[in-house]
C-alpha cells in the first residue's frame, strides 16, 4: 500500500507545480501586458467541455490548459475546439480517485508490466446523473486462475456496487462490463489483487466511463455486459486460444474462470426480431465448457456431437438437469434447427447454432466453484477453455 502510493505522490507533486508555474507564467505576462487583451487576459473565452480523442486514441474531456492542470491525473494530449483548449486525459494508477468521465485506470509503470504485489485500488465517484460505469479492458493481463478456475493469486474486483460482480484473472483485453451504482451511493472501488510470490508481468489499463440513467448506451438491469451492435461476439472472461499452464494443477489447463453467473446482453436493434448465436468457424475450442476437452479431436470438437444441453425449470427430469448441471450457458427459449429445444442450458464441448426471439436478447453464463467431479467418482473438467460465440440479430421477416 505505501509502496504503491510513492508511485503517486511524485506525480501528484509534478503535476502540482507544473499547475503553479502555469499560473505564475500567466500572471507575469497579465503584469508585462496590461494592455494586451489577447493569450492569457480575462475574460477568457469559455472552453466546451465536449468528449475529444488524441492521435493515440485516448478519450479525454476538452479542457482549458488550466483547468485540465488542476483535474487529478489530467494531462494535455493535444488540441481541441480548433485550438481554444487541449484534450484532457486522466491517467491514474494505485491509491487514487476520480470522478472524470474517461478515467483510465493502469498498473504504476504502464505501459511497463508490473512485477505484482499489494492491492491497487482507484475509487470512481460518479457525475451528476451518473449511475452506471462502463469498464473498458484495454489491456487486462493478470496471472491464470488455479485448476479450478478460482482467481486466487490475482484478481480485479469492484466494491460498493449493487451486485456482487465476478472476480476475474488471466487475459482479458477486449472485453466489458457494466457496473451499477447502488442507489444513495456515490462511489465504486475498483481494486486489483496481485501476489508478488507468483511470478509474473501483469498489465492493465482500464478505461472508466461514467453512464447516465438516460444515456442510449446504459446497459438494462442484470446486464454485466451490453453488446450494442446487430452483430458481434461475446467472449467468456479469459477465453484463450491455448488451454492454461498453471503450474501442477489438477485438473488441468482450465481457463474457465469459477462461481460466474451473469447476463451478457444485446440491444435488439429496430426491425429485428430474433439473435442467432453460434461457435466461430475457426476455432474448434471456442465452445469448450465442460468435460475433458484434452481427448477430443479435431473430428468431435465444436460438433453437434459434443454438444450437451440441460433444463433450468425445477420439473426437469434428474437426468436431463444432469447434462449441464455445473457449467454452462443458458439461452432463453432456444431454437436449434427451426425447434425449440428441451433444454435452455448448454455445456459440453461443442455448441449448435441456436436462435432466440426473448427481447432484450441475453445469453446467461453460469459456472461452478470448481473443476473437479463431485462425488469423486464424477470425471473432471480438463482444459476447458470457456467460450467465444458470435452473434448475429436477424431481420424480422416481411410480409
Ligand atoms: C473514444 O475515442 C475513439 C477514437 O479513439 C472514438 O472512436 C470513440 O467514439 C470515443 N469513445 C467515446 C465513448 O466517445
Ligand atoms: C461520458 O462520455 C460518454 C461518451 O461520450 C457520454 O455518452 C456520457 O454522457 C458522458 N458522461 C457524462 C457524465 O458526461
Ligand atoms: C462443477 O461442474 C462440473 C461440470 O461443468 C462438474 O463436472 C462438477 O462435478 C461440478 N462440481 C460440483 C462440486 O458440483
Ligand atoms: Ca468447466
Ligand atoms: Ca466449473
Amino acid at each position: 500500500m505505501s509502496r504503491l502510493h510513492l508511485f503517486a505522490v511524485p506525480l501528484a507533486l509534478a503535476l502540482g507545480l507544473l499547475a503553479v508555474a502555469a499560473l505564475a507564467g500567466a500572471e507575469r505576462q497579465e503584469r508585462f501586458f496590461p494592455l494586451l487583451g489577447f493569450g492569457f487576459g480575462p475574460p477568457p473565452r469559455a472552453v466546451p467541455n465536449t468528449p475529444c480523442f488524441t492521435t493515440n486514441n485516448l478519450n479525454g474531456t476538452c479542457s482549458s490548459r488550466r483547468n485540465c492542470a488542476g483535474v487529478t491525473g489530467g494531462v494535455p494530449a493535444g488540441d481541441c475546439a480548433r485550438g481554444l483548449g487541449v484534450c484532457c486525459v486522466v491517467s491514474l494508477s494505485c491509491g487514487t480517485t476520480s470522478s472524470a468521465n474517461f478515467t483510465y485506470f493502469t498498473n504504476p509503470g504502464y505501459p511497463g508490466t508490473y512485477p505484482g504485489g499489494g492491492r491497487c485500488t482507484i475509487t470512481i465517484n460518479k457525475c451528476a446523473g451518473v449511475d452506471q460505469l462502463r469498464l473498458d479492458f484495454l489491456d487486462l493481463t493478470l496471472a491464470q486462475p488455479d485448476a479450478n478456475g478460482v482467481c486466487r493469486s490475482d484478481f480485479l474486483s469492484i466494491t460498493g456496487a449493487s451486485f456482487a460482480y465476478p472476480r476475474i484473472c488471466g487475459v482479458n483485453a477486449g472485453n466489458h462490463m457494466y457496473v451499477d451504482f447502488p442507489a444513495g451511493t456515490n462511489s465504486v472501488v475498483l481494486s486489483v489483487d496481485t501476489d508478488s510470490t507468483v511470478r509474473f508481468a501483469r498489465v492493465w489499463n482500464i478505461r472508466i466511463t461514467q453512464i447516465e440513467a438516460t444515456n442510449p448506451s446504459h446497459a438494462p438491469p442484470g446486464c454485466l455486459q451490453y453488446y450494442q451492435d446487430t452483430t458481434g461476439s461475446v467472449t467468456s472472461f479469459n477465453y484463450g486460444t491455448t488451454a492454461a499452464t498453471t503450474m501442477g494443477a489438477t485438473p488441468i489447463g482450465t481457463r474457465e474462470i469459477a462461481n460466474l453467473d451473469y447476463m451478457a446482453c444485446v440491444r435488439p436493434a429496430a426491425g429485428y426480431c430474433s439473435i442467432e448465436w453460434s461457435q466461430l468457424a475457426d476455432d474448434p475450442y471456442s465452445f469448450t465448457v465442460s468435460g475433458d476437452t484434452s481427448v477430443l479431436d479435431a473430428t468431435t470438437l465444436g460438433t453437434a456431437f459434443a454438444a450437451l444441453s440441460g433444463i433450468t425449470a425445477a420439473t426437469a427430469t434428474q437426468a436431463a438437469m444432469l447434462a449441464c448441471d455445473g457449467d454452462y450457458v443458458i439461452i432463453p427459449s432456444a431454437i436449434q434447427n427451426q425447434v425449440y429445444t428441451v433444454g435452455d442450458r448448454f455445456c459440453g464441448n461443442g455448441f449448435v447454432t441456436t436462435t432466440s426471439v426473448t427481447k432484450p436478447f441475453w445469453l446467461g453464463v453460469h459456472t461452478n466453484n470448481t473443476e473437479s467431479g463431485f462425488p469423486p467418482t464424477i470425471l473432471p473438467d480438463i482444459a476447458n477453455r470457456g467460450f467465444s460465440l458470435t452473434y448475429r440479430q436477424l431481420p424480422c421477416p416481411i410480409f
